[in-house]
């Protein structure tokens, strides 16, 4: 249970087997991978996959999920969204490889590089890496060439390190708009479903967001019982000082934030 606690993107839900990642950066390649391998000995017909950025490459979790599962053929897929921006630091400081894709071939087994703005090679490029690591053949890493169009978070601003005509540029690949005129071309695309869709979805965003706003915010004392499954006596200790008082309990309790 997360109980609200996670940053907006980390989400999960069990149902559909999906972990949250960590705030480390790159830290749920290894998860993945230690995944994939247990589903492999239980003997489940799973396969794991996992996102992350171009700027998850640098990481050493990287090298060691990529390197653990090429060695034990684990079956899981490695999803590298490039969107070239790791917030201010670009591929070209990222890495000297010619791609992400490329650098598979070093652990021994196969990576390709897809246009991530289009929604179907994304989708052929996934389910073939998934099949092959269904039937046994291992690892494949998926690079899907994008590009990060907004800042990387609301205390981000890309005006500062990037060129407004690249952002034009790849407005023009907008991949919602591409697959829109791309059904609208088949005549499968019905724009009163489409307005449908968006309506209910900003309908339930709305009433998710009044639903959340009127929550009130948990006890203090959960950042320490929500931790460990038993308290260890170093934390109970924490605990103890700070329900008897010795801490500050909540910002609007203290009248100032302490420097
Ligand atoms: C180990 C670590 N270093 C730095 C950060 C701060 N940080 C959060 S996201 C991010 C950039 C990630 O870039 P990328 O992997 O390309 O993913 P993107 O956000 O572009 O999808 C950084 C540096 C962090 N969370 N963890
Ligand atoms: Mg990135």
């Amino acid at each position: 249970m997360l109980h609200g606690r996670q940053m907006p993107n980390h989400y999960a839900l069990r149902d559909i087997n999906l972990v949250s990642i960590s705030s480390p950066v790159g830290t749920q390649i290894p998860h993945a991978v230690g995944a994939a391998w247990a589903m492999k000995h239980r003997g489940d017909k799973a396969v794991a996959i996992v996102y992350f950025g171009d700027g998850a490459t640098s990481q050493g979790d990287f090298h060691v999920g990529m390197n653990f599962a090429g060695v034990f053929k684990a079956p899981v897929v490695f999803l590298c969204k490039n969107n070239q921006w790791a917030i201010s630091v670009p591929l070209g400081h990222q890495t000297a490889s010619k791609s992400l894709a490329v650098k598979a071939h070093a652990y021994g087994f196969e990576g390709v590089r897809v246009d991530g703005n289009d929604a179907l090679a994304v989708f052929a490029a996934t389910k073939a890496a998934a099949d092959r690591a269904r039937s046994g053949g291992g690892p494949t890493l998926v690079e899907c060439l994008t590009y990060r169009m907004g800042p990387h978070s609301s205390s981000d601003d890309p005006t500062r390190y990037r060129k407004p005509e690249e952002v034009e540029l790849w407005k023009q690949r907008d991949p919602v708009e591409r697959f829109r005129r791309y059904l609208e071309g088949k005549g499968l695309y019905d724009k009163a479903w489409d307005d449908a869709v968006h309506k209910e979805i900003d309908d339930a965003i709305t009433a998710a967001v009044r639903h959340a706003e009127k929550v009130p915010a948990p006890p203090s004392e959960t950042v320490f019982t929500d931790v460990y499954a038993d308290l260890p006596w170093h934390i109970r200790e924490q605990m103890e000082e700070f329900t008897k008082g010795g801490f500050r309990r909540r910002p609007e309790d203290m009248g100032e934030f302490p420097l």
